[in-house]
């Protein structure tokens, strides 16, 4: 891919992030070597939450994904779509990230 193409996707990529998700809309993550792609996920409060979670490589530990404050904890089977639902009942950071805590992320609640 040229470095144009390239910069253009970021781009794309951090305004889509910065809009977040319309109401209802699912969110999709990877869970790469790098960790959670997204790690950083707007959500508003009163809000449900859907996210659409899939694991694309045994070479991590994130195999599950937990978010202690909202009681969620999801194993992520590799290559299948997990989908998780959750609704901030309070603004703020929701933190998440895999059980012994190597690999983390953030629900910003607005
Ligand atoms: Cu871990």
């Amino acid at each position: 891919m040229r470095p144009a193409a390239l910069g253009m996707l970021l781009a794309l990529g951090v305004a889509a992030c910065h809009r977040g998700p319309a109401p209802g809309e699912p969110v999709r993550m990877t869970v790469t070597k790098n960790g959670y792609e997204p790690w950083r996920i707007p959500a508003r409060r009163g809000e449900k939450l859907v996210l659409l979670v899939t694991r694309t490589t045994d070479q991590t530990c994130a195999t599950e994904l937990v978010i202690p404050e909202a009681g969620v904890n999801a194993p992520l089977p590799l290559g299948r779509e997990v989908r998780i639902e959750l609704t901030p009942e309070k603004t703020g950071e929701l933190r998440f990230s895999c059980a012994m805590r190597m690999f983390q992320g953030v629900i910003e609640v607005r």
